[in-house]
This record gives C-alpha cells, structure tokens and sequence, in this order.
C-alpha cells in the first residue's frame, strides 16, 4: 500500500497522478480520515486465521470475490465508469486484494484527492460516509474480496450527497472548521 495526493490532470485515470515532486501521505494521515488498513498474505486467504480474526472483531460475516479483468466482467466499461464517479455509502467499505493491484482515491478533510495503491495482501476500509472512488490501474486487473457487516448493500450514492447524516457524522469528526 502506498498513498499520495494526485494532480489535476485529466489524462488517463489508470496513470498514478502522483503530484511533481511526491506528496505521500502516511497511514496515520489516512487512519485520522477513518481509513483502516491491514497487510495480510492472500496466498492463504482461504485458510487465513488473520484474516478470520479480523473478520470476527469487526463483524464482517459476509464475503464475495469480485475479479475485473478487461472485458470478461459483464458491462466492464460501464462498471467501471461506475465506480469512477465519487460516491459515498452508508456501510464502510472494506476491500482486500487477493490479486492484480488498483487504486481507492478519496476526499481528505479539505477536499483533496489522496490516491491509495492497493496491491496484493492489502485490506483496507474505507468509512461510510467519505467520497471515493476505485479505478484499475495500467495493469488493467485485479481480483478482490468484498467484505461486509450482515447483509451486504452495495448502493452508491454520488456527490453531492452531503443530507446524509452519517456524511455529517464524518465530516463532523473529521473536518476541523479552524
Ligand atoms: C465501490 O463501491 O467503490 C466499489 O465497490 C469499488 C470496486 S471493488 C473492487
Ligand atoms: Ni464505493
């Protein structure tokens, strides 16, 4: 995992928009947004008792495997324009990639885009209520598993969508009005 703020160019979304010079952004910078992340070996992710601790503490008792590569998944392009437009959920996110890489952007506190590198073993969940996005990279491929808190809800809600309150919620802990 490897976090940075992006540029503002239009090119490609699949490039890594990395600012001139590198602006990172530490794991402490995303944990004060919500964003929780975990590096685990997805070679054993069937048998995983790290990950099955996590899933027990947290409570994410359900799991599907989502697997994008370029032209099998059913209305590729169209999903993936989806996924691009910045949204929010009610739920947290949580994602852990078993293969293939990809990007999670999100909104920081003043909003600016930070672009968050997800690569093989990486877990991350993203807070109900921060903007987002996902993009694959230039790899064009990734296979990751989607968890979730009981009975999974997958609705996006794109921006603007600040009436919600758990949108207030977040941008109340997180957003200093200084
Ligand atoms: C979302 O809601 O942003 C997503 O589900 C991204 C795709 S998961 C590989
Ligand atoms: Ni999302």
């Amino acid at each position: 995992m490897e976090a940075w703020y992006m540029d503002q160019s239009e090119e490609d979304q699949r490039l890594p928009h990395k600012l001139e010079p590198n602006e990172p952004v530490s794991l402490e910078e995303l944990q004060k947004l919500g964003v929780f992340y975990w590096k685990l070996n997805a070679d054993i992710y069937e048998t995983d008792p790290e990950l099955q601790k996590i899933r027990e503490e947290h409570g994410y008792s359900y799991m599907d495997i989502i697997t994008i590569p370029r032209d099998t998944l059913p209305n590729y392009e169209e999903k993936l324009k989806m996924f691009y437009e910045e949204h929010l959920h009610l739920d947290d996110e949580i994602r852990y990639i078993l293969d293939g890489r990809a990007y999670f952007d999100i909104r920081d506190e003043d909003d600016r885009w930070i672009r968050i590198s997800m690569d093989k073993g990486d877990l991350i969940t993203l807070p109900a209520g921060i903007y987002h996005r996902f993009t694959l990279d230039e790899t064009n491929y990734t296979k990751a598993m989607r968890l979730f808190v009981g009975e999974p809800v997958w609705k996006a809600y794109n921006r603007p969508a600040d009436h919600f309150e758990i949108r207030q919620n977040w941008a109340l802990v997180h957003c200093n009005s200084s």
